[in-house]
C-alpha cells in the first residue's frame, strides 16, 4: 500500500516537473504534425475566445461526429477546457451542420456557390443566441470548415464577426504513394510504407486515422495506395479487401481510395494471353475487375496508370495508343463514376533524341481522343522532378484534354529527407509560369484549375513523403512539403510564403522571433539546393540509381539519356544542353513567345541557361563574370546558404523543444557536408573541361576527382 502511495506521489511529482519544465525543453517527436493542439501561450488569445464552450451538432452523420470530435480535441488542447455537447443553443456555441439542417437553413446563408466541398464559417444569431455557424453543402465541407476554425484558434486569429468562405478550385487533390506490397517505398526516405498490408484488413491502426485527419485538414480528398510501378497482385481479391478496409477508415474524412493499375494484369492475374486494350476479352476482364473493386469499395476513385514508361507494360506493346489504353479503363470505371489518371511521364526505350521531348510528342497528337473521365497526369517539368525545371510544355498544349499536375513531395532529387528544402517555392514557380497558351497571361495554374480550357475534371497529385517514421515525413521540415502540396491543390494560386509562415506557426510556435527566421530559411532553402546541386539550369547530375550525391561524370550506362554526362554535355568548348533549333529543338514545344524567350541567350533567365543552351566557358554572365567563374561561385553560394541556415537555426534553441531542435540541427550539419560534397565533386569534374583556374576566393575541392568517383553507396535508401 505504502509503495503504491509512494509511486503515486512520485508520479504526481514527475507530472508537476514536466508541467513546470519550459516548453522548449520538453521533447516532441513531430507526430502531431501541424495539428498540434498545445495550450495557447498568449493569455490574450484565450481571452479573445470565450467562445466554443458548447458545440451543437445539427445532424447525426459520421463525418459530423468526426468534425465535432476534432473540435473537442482541439479546444481541449488549445484552451484547456472541454466543450460541452448539447442540442440547446447558447451564446458562444459552435453550431455545425449541413446548410440543409433546419436551424441553419433558416439563416438563409449564401451556400449555393460553395459547391460540394466548400464551407462557410459565419458569426450569426440563432434564436437570439450569438453563435458561430460552420456549414456547407456536405458533411465533408463542415469538416473542412471545422479544421479552418481550429487553425484560426491555434494561431490566435480573431474568432468573432467571422464570415469566411472557401471552396477548392481543383477537384482531385490526391497523394500518390509509391508504396510496394512488401512495404518498401520507392523513393521513400521516411521508413516503411504506412500501409501494413499484412495486418490488413483485420487491423486498422490509429495511424491511418491520423493520416486521414492530416489530409482532411488540408482538403486532400484522394490517395493512391500503391506504387505506379505496380504489382498486379494489388488487384487480386485479398488486396482489394485490404484496400477496402483503408477506404472505410478514410471515407468519413472525405478521402477516396485509388489504385495504380498494372496494364498487363489481365495476363498476370487474369490468365489471358494478351492485355491488348482493343481485345474484347481484355476489356471485359477489366470491367469485371472494376465491378469487383466497386463491390468492395463503392466510392472507389479509379485508376492511376504508368504505361510504356521505364519498362512498364502499356498499350504500345500492342501498337495501340495511350488513348486506347486509357479509354478502355475509363469505360470500365465510368458506370461507377470513377476516373482514370493516365500519366504522361513516358520514358520509353526507343527515343534517342531528347528525353525532354517525349511526352509532348506522344500526347499532343492524342488531344481530344480521351474519354471524359480521363485526366492526363503531367509532371511539373519535362525531365523528372529536378531541383529546378522549366514548366512542362504539355501544359496548355492539349486544350481538349484535362491535364493534372504531378509534383513530387518526397525529395528524390533534392537531398532526401536530410536536406532542408521547402518545395512551396518550386510549386509556386511552376504554377505561376505563363504558358502563353492560348494567350499571354495563362499560367499553369489556370490550366490545372480548368479555367483556361473549361474543364471541370481537374486535379493535382503529390508523390507522398509519408512513411512509418514517427514524424511521418523523415524530417520535421519535410512535413511542410506535404502541407504546402495540400494547400496548393486546394488553390493553385496559393503563395509559398504565407503557407510556410502558417505551417511554422502551427508546427512549432507562433512566436515571431522563431517564425521570421524560419520562414526566411524555408523560402531560400530550395534555391540553395539548386545552387549546390544543379546551378544555372544543369539537371540530372545525381548518381545512378539511388540518386544520392553527385555523379556528373557518369557516362557509361547503356542508354545515353541515363547518364548525367548526357545532360550536362560538358566539353572543352562549354557546358549545357542545346535545346534550341540548333540542338534538340525542344523549345519548339512551347508557345512561340515562350520559345523565343528561352531560345535567346539575351532573354533566357540565367537560372535556366544550361537547360536550354550549350554555352562557352567564357560566356559573359549578367554579373560580368565568365560562365566558369559564375558556375563555381553559384555552387559556393549554395553551400554558404546552408551554413547560414545552420547558424540561423542554432539561434532558435529557446523556442523549440529539445528533440526536434536537435534532430533539425543534425540534419542541417549533414546537409552542409553534403552540399560541400556536391560542390567539390562537381567543380573537380567540370574543371577538367573548363581548364581554367578557379575564380578568386574559391577554395580548391577537398579531394581529387578520383576520390569522388570512387564513392559508392550500395544501400542508399529509396532505390
Ligand atoms: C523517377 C523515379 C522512379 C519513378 C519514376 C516515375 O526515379 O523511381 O518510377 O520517376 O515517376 O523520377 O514513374
Amino acid at each position: 500500500m505504502t509503495t503504491r502511495l509512494n509511486a503515486w506521489i512520485l508520479l504526481a511529482v514527475l507530472a508537476m516537473a514536466v508541467w513546470l519544465t519550459p516548453p522548449s525543453a520538453r521533447a516532441e517527436d513531430g507526430y502531431d504534425l501541424w495539428l498540434r493542439y498545445r495550450p495557447l501561450a498568449e493569455p490574450a488569445a484565450r481571452a479573445a475566445t470565450p467562445l466554443a464552450a458548447r458545440i451543437v451538432v445539427e445532424g447525426d452523420g459520421e463525418t459530423l461526429r468526426l468534425a465535432r470530435a476534432e473540435l473537442s480535441r482541439g479546444i481541449a488542447g488549445l484552451l484547456e477546457r472541454t466543450p460541452e455537447l448539447s442540442s440547446d443553443l447558447a451564446d458562444g456555441a459552435l453550431v455545425l451542420g449541413p446548410a440543409s439542417a433546419p436551424r441553419i437553413a433558416a439563416l438563409d446563408l449564401p451556400v449555393a456557390d460553395l459547391g460540394p466541398e466548400g464551407y462557410l464559417i459565419r458569426s450569426a444569431r440563432i434564436d437570439g443566441r450569438a453563435v458561430t455557424v460552420i456549414t456547407a453543402n456536405s458533411e465533408v465541407g463542415v469538416l473542412y470548415g471545422s479544421f479552418e476554425w481550429l487553425r484560426r484558434l491555434q494561431l490566435g486569429e480573431p474568432l468573432t464577426e467571422l464570415d469566411v468562405r472557401a471552396a477548392p478550385k481543383v477537384k482531385l487533390r490526391v497523394l500518390n504513394h509509391w508504396d510496394n506490397l512488401d512495404r518498401t517505398v520507392e523513393r521513400g526516405y521516411s521508413g516503411q510504407s504506412i500501409w501494413d498490408w499484412h495486418t490488413l484488413p483485420g487491423y486498422t491502426q490509429t495511424r491511418y486515422v491520423d493520416y486521414a485527419r492530416a489530409n482532411a485538414s488540408l482538403g486532400i480528398n484522394g490517395t493512391v495506395l500503391n506504387n505506379v510501378n505496380t504489382n498486379a497482385l494489388s488487384l487480386t481479391a485479398p488486396y482489394i479487401e485490404k484496400a477496402a478496409a483503408l477506404a472505410d477508415v478514410f471515407r468519413p474524412y472525405g478521402i477516396k481510395v485509388y489504385l495504380s493499375a498494372r496494364f498487363s494484369a489481365p495476363i498476370e492475374i487474369g490468365g489471358l494471353p494478351t492485355a491488348d486494350p482493343l481485345d474484347p476479352a481484355v476489356a471485359a476482364w477489366w470491367k469485371a475487375k472494376t465491378d469487383e473493386i466497386y463491390a468492395a469499395i463503392p466510392d472507389f476513385g479509379g485508376f492511376l496508370v504508368k504505361a510504356n514508361s521505364e519498362g512498364q507494360p502499356g498499350p504500345q506493346d500492342y501498337d495501340r495508343t495511350h488513348a486506347d489504353g486509357a479509354n478502355m479503363l475509363a469505360d470500365a470505371v465510368a458506370p461507377h463514376g470513377g476516373v482514370v489518371m493516365w500519366r504522361a511521364f513516358v520514358y520509353s526505350a526507343e527515343d534517342t533524341t531528347d528525353r525532354a521531348k517525349q511526352a509532348y510528342a506522344e500526347f499532343v497528337p492524342l488531344d481530344g481522343r480521351f474519354r471524359d473521365n480521363v485526366i492526363v497526369q503531367v509532371k511539373n517539368g519535362a525531365i523528372d522532378f529536378q531541383p529546378r525545371e522549366p514548366f512542362h510544355p504539355l501544359f496548355g498544349a492539349m486544350p481538349e484534354t484535362p491535364l493534372m499536375m504531378e509534383f513530387q513531395i518526397t525529395k528524390e532529387y533534392l537531398g532526401f529527407a536530410t536536406h532542408l528544402a521547402y518545395l512551396g517555392t518550386m510549386y509556386e514557380e511552376t504554377l505561376q509560369s505563363d504558358t502563353h497558351r492560348p494567350t499571354a497571361g495563362t499560367s499553369v495554374a489556370r490550366i490545372v484549375d480548368g479555367t483556361a480550357e473549361n474543364h471541370t475534371l481537374t486535379g493535382m497529385a503529390g508523390v507522398a513523403n509519408i512513411g512509418t517514421d514517427r514524424n511521418w515525413s523523415g524530417s520535421h521540415f519535410d512535413q511542410a512539403n506535404w502541407y504546402v502540396l495540400g494547400r496548393m491543390a486546394w488553390d493553385p494560386d496559393t503563395r509559398a510564403e504565407p503557407v510556410a509562415r502558417d505551417w511554422a506557426r502551427r508546427t512549432f510556435t507562433p512566436d515571431p522571433r522563431f517564425v521570421e527566421p524560419v520562414v526566411a530559411m524555408m523560402m531560400g532553402s530550395r534555391e540553395a539546393v539548386v545552387d549546390y546541386m544543379t546551378p544555372l539550369g544543369l539537371h540530372h547530375q545525381m548518381a545512378t540509381g539511388h540518386h544520392y550525391g553527385p555523379g556528373p561524370w557518369v557516362a557509361d550506362l547503356d542508354r545515353p539519356e541515363w547518364n548525367p554526362a548526357y545532360y550536362n554535355k560538358a566539353d572543352a568548348a562549354g557546358i549545357g544542353f542545346d535545346r534550341t533549333a540548333s540542338g534538340s529543338d525542344a523549345i519548339a514545344q512551347y508557345a512561340p513567345a515562350v520559345a523565343a524567350r528561352y531560345g535567346d541567350l539575351e532573354t533566357v533567365d540565367e537560372r535556366d541557361l544550361l537547360w536550354f543552351h550549350h554555352v562557352g566557358w567564357d560566356h559573359r554572365m549578367a554579373s560580368g563574370r565568365p560562365l566558369w567563374d559564375e558556375l563555381v561561385l553559384t555552387y559556393d553560394r549554395g553551400v554558404a546558404k546552408v551554413g547560414d541556415m545552420r547558424r540561423s537555426w542554432a539561434t532558435l534553441v529557446p523556442y523549440v523543444d529539445s528533440r526536434r531542435f536537435d534532430e533539425v540541427s543534425q540534419f542541417l550539419a549533414i546537409q552542409e557536408q553534403e552540399a560541400k560534397w556536391w560542390r567539390d565533386a562537381s567543380v573537380a569534374y567540370f574543371r577538367t573541361f573548363a581548364d581554367r583556374p578557379l575564380p578568386a576566393g574559391a577554395a580548391e575541392p577537398e579531394h581529387d576527382l578520383d576520390y569522388y568517383k570512387a564513392l559508392s553507396f550500395p544501400f542508399a535508401p529509396g532505390n
